[in-house]
């Protein structure tokens, strides 16, 4: 009697003692299991007279239900417990403030990009676009490049393994110029186009990037002239810095597609910038092999083509000292321009 009373309290205590379902189940085979304490006394019964073991039999029946009851009071204790501490884990405060979706914004290389080609568009420019990886020819040879001139070597120009309609590597543009060849050919005159663009070169360093953004103009007809290219130009310059504060000066240079050539500088007159001459551009006029690959008379038609760096715009614009912030990223730089 004693016996089985003190099997109850002993139980009572272990299931206590544990907080854990599979501890518990552990300690519910010390009791109930083959080999638990209240098996054994039921197996002894065999050796009881008759009476002695009905007697004997229901008290120790009656102790193994009160320690079933504790063991599923127990049971349900813990499921509530683990039940309680999830609920208490993963609850949400209301009360707290959503998080916004973020609105996006335009990156301020592409900001210059809209606003060129809204500045030539309102003095009648049309806009290409085309492929950025192109052939051979429309890449090099169209814009009287020869085959051993540098801007073809391996080093500064990314090819793909398929070859292009001209039997030729193809290779990821390295200008935009490639586009107005394509548009000058499907058009007639006059011409007057700007090609802005994704470009490719292998360049890599503080002040190049191996993927940059460039825009080129044409303008062809029959009496267009570099007085028309420095007028053109520099009503852009003056609108793209919304400044008449600006001086602008053409310097000898070369291009294989232009003849003559030259590089534009321009210069503001004041702000912090006043008095330093920047460069801004590459310009001239088209080159007579160059309007024959357009499939045009060369006798007959002339004009002016210019390329400038949308990444340079974008500096001298904003004042931006690094290039390599238009490829970073980061938020915190790119936030300011919208
Ligand atoms: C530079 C130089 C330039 C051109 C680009 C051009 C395009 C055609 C025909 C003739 Cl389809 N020329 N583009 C002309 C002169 C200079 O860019 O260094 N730009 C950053």
């Amino acid at each position: 009697m004693e016996r089985l009373e003190q099997l109850i309290e002993e139980a009572r205590a272990a299931f206590a003692a544990v907080d854990q379902p599979a501890a518990l189940e552990n300690e519910k085979a010390r009791f109930l299991g083959k080999s638990g304490s209240i098996t054994g006394l039921l197996k002894g019964l065999g050796k009881l007279a008759p009476q002695e073991k009905r007697v004997q039999g229901a008290r120790i029946n009656a102790a193994k239900e009160a320690i079933e009851r504790l063991l599923a009071e127990r049971r349900a204790q813990i499921a509530e417990a683990e039940l309680n501490a999830r609920l208490a884990q993963e609850s949400i405060d209301v009360t707290l403030p959503g998080r916004k979706r973020g609105a996006g914004g335009i990156h301020p290389v592409i900001r210059t990009w809209m606003r060129v080609e809204k500045i030539f568009g309102s003095i009648g420019f049309d806009v290409a676009d085309g492929p950025e990886i192109e052939t051979d020819w429309f890449n090099f040879t169209a814009l009287n490049n020869p085959p051993n001139h540098p801007a073809r070597s391996m080093q500064d120009t990314f090819y793909v393994d398929i070859n292009g309609t001209d039997g030729l590597p193809l290779n990821l543009r390295t200008h935009t110029s490639p586009m107005q060849v394509r548009y000058a050919r499907v058009h007639r005159p006059p011409i007057k186009v700007i090609a802005p663009g994704r470009t490719y070169r292998v360049d890599s360093d503080a002040t190049h990037s191996p993927m940059f953004h460039q825009v080129e103009g044409l303008w062809i007809d029959e009496d267009v002239s570099f007085a028309d290219l420095k007028g053109v130009y520099t009503d852009f310059l003056r609108r793209f810095f919304e400044s008449d504060d600006l001086q602008v000066r053409f310097r000898p240079s070369f291009f294989p597609f232009t003849e003559p050539s030259a590089e534009i500088d321009m210069m503001f007159t004041s702000g912090p910038n006043k008095g330093k001459w920047l460069e801004i551009s590459g310009a001239g006029q088209v080159h007579p092999t160059v309007v024959r690959n357009f499939g045009l008379d060369p006798e007959q038609y002339i004009g002016f083509a210019f390329g400038s760096g949308l990444e340079r715009l974008t500096m001298l614009r904003y004042g931006v000292d690094d290039l390599r912030l238009f490829f970073e990223g980061d938020l915190r730089f790119l936030s300011q321009f919208n």
